[in-house]
């Protein structure tokens, strides 16, 4: 592994002499935590190297981007899967991804390309966007302190420490930046409230506080307490009905390493429990609020109760989501489907389902606005031996006139609206192709 990663680091090197050569830099980064953390680590290093910066936030790289001819573009968590919109950048570019790659990029200037998969690297669990952008500020400066920041967009991604996400783990706590504790890795808070409102782990307490009252009763927790404040004995109950109950729902069993055994505290953040900032993050960034997200992973803590209130918001309604459409999930052959109207998120709703609720077949949301049709396909690994589902959107989306990519377990598409039947069939016969 460690010299897949010194090839990674060594592109790093050649992307910081590229920033050496240039004064004002713009930055392109994705919506989600993984992006924005990505974009504050990327922000944080330009900082520090003094270097003038813009730094946007975009939905897709369908989405237009503006930049003058010959300012270096930075594009983090994005960029990879585009090749002919990076071919096109009269600039000199860097990539900072860890999408699966598509075609060729015939760069127009110096273009410096860091992607785990370039490298014989799992980009899909064991490097994310924040992870790539860390190593790319290591090049940059004395920036281990932001070791921290990465972790947000790893957990943000739902990736696993292994490999070089190990490798920021460790020299975030070789750092006394980050701190590993046993336990669950769940929201800090008032433990009434994070039961129902918690996403990661979705465990299907929001609006039955009856059952959640029961749930406590039996295993002698104060629901009023604070997680924080809870005995070892106490913490071990929990985790344990936890995961009874997760058991009852049906979770895919990949997702219980991920949630039980360490709690990661990041030290150097305005909210230590790295499973909340990760969702405080992610929840700004999905109700607009990018700036928000940035500022408090900037560290400015003025923006925390906001930040908090825009979570709170954000988890309410998609618990009010989950609740209402369970019901309007379809079978197909060899996936499940569902067709929204105007939903808030798809991406939630097809990650937490898939996750806990409808786990042994590939997961289609579907979501129409106006005249625009958003994907978004989830599966878990043990489907995904047998199945790509980047591979599955771009196909099918391509079939219908769209376009689709994104990672083995969790990829995306946008398809033209009168298309969505027949695209459906598409990828269904290409799952029932995959898995037979
Ligand atoms: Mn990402």
């Amino acid at each position: 592994m460690s010299s897949s990663l010194d090839l990674l680091k060594e592109s790093t090197k050649k992307a910081s002499e590229l920033v050496s050569r240039h004064e004002f830099i713009r930055v392109y980064t994705h919506y989600d935590a993984d992006g924005i953390s990505a974009g504050a680590i990327v922000a944080k290093a330009l900082l520090r190297a003094k270097k003038n910066f813009q730094i946007s936030f975009l939905k897709t790289l369908n989405d237009d981007f503006e930049y003058e001819k010959g300012t270096l573009l930075i594009f983090a968590d994005m960029g990879s899967a585009y090749p002919e919109k990076m071919s096109k950048v009269e600039s000199d570019l860097i990539i900072l991804d860890h999408h699966i790659p598509v075609g060729n990029i015939n760069p127009k200037r110096n273009l410096v390309h860091i992607n785990p998969h370039i490298f014989g690297l799992d980009g899909t669990y064991e490097l994310s966007a924040s992870g790539v952008a860390y190593f790319f500020a290591k090049a940059l400066g004395d920036n281990n302190d932001l070791s921290s920041t990465a972790i947000v967009g790893i957990l943000g991604d739902k990736q696993k420490f292994k490999g070089p996400n190990e490798v920021v783990l460790k020299e975030g706590k070789e750092g006394g930046y980050v701190e590993e504790k046993e336990g669950i890795n769940l929201a800090s808070g008032k433990i009434k409230k994070v039961l129902s409102l918690s996403l990661e782990p979705y465990l299907n307490f929001y609006k039955k506080d009856g059952e959640l009252e029961e749930f406590l009763k039996k295993i002698k927790i104060d629901g009023e307490k604070d997680f924080e404040d809870l005995s070892f004995e106490e913490l071990q109950r929990l985790s344990d009905a936890i995961a009874l109950r997760l058991l009852k729902l049906g979770t895919y069993e990949g997702v219980f390493e991920s949630i039980f055994g360490r709690r990661i505290v990041l030290k150097n953040a305005p909210i230590k429990s790295a499973a909340l900032l990760t969702d405080v993050v992610n929840s700004c960034g999905r109700a607009g609020a990018t700036g928000v997200a940035m500022g408090l992973l900037m560290g400015d803590r003025s923006y925390l109760d906001r930040a908090l209130s825009i979570y709170e918001d954000y988890l309410t309604k998609v618990h009010e989501e989950l609740l209402k459409r369970k019901n309007d999930v379809k079978e197909g052959f060899c996936m499940r489907y569902i067709v929204m109207e105007d939903a808030p998120t798809t991406s939630l709703i097809a990650t937490t389902y898939s996750r806990y609720i409808f786990t042994e077949k590939p997961l289609i949301v579907i979501n129409r606005k106006n005249d625009r049709v958003k994907v978004s396909a989830r599966a878990n690994e043990k489907i995904a031996q047998k199945l790509n589902l980047a591979e599955v959107m771009r196909l099918a989306a391509e079939k219908v006139g769209g376009v689709g990519g994104g990672h083995k377990v969790a990829a995306g598409a946008n398809i033209p609206s009168n298309k969505i039947e027949e695209f459906l069939k598409e990828v269904d016969r290409i799952c029932c192709t995959a898995l037979a």
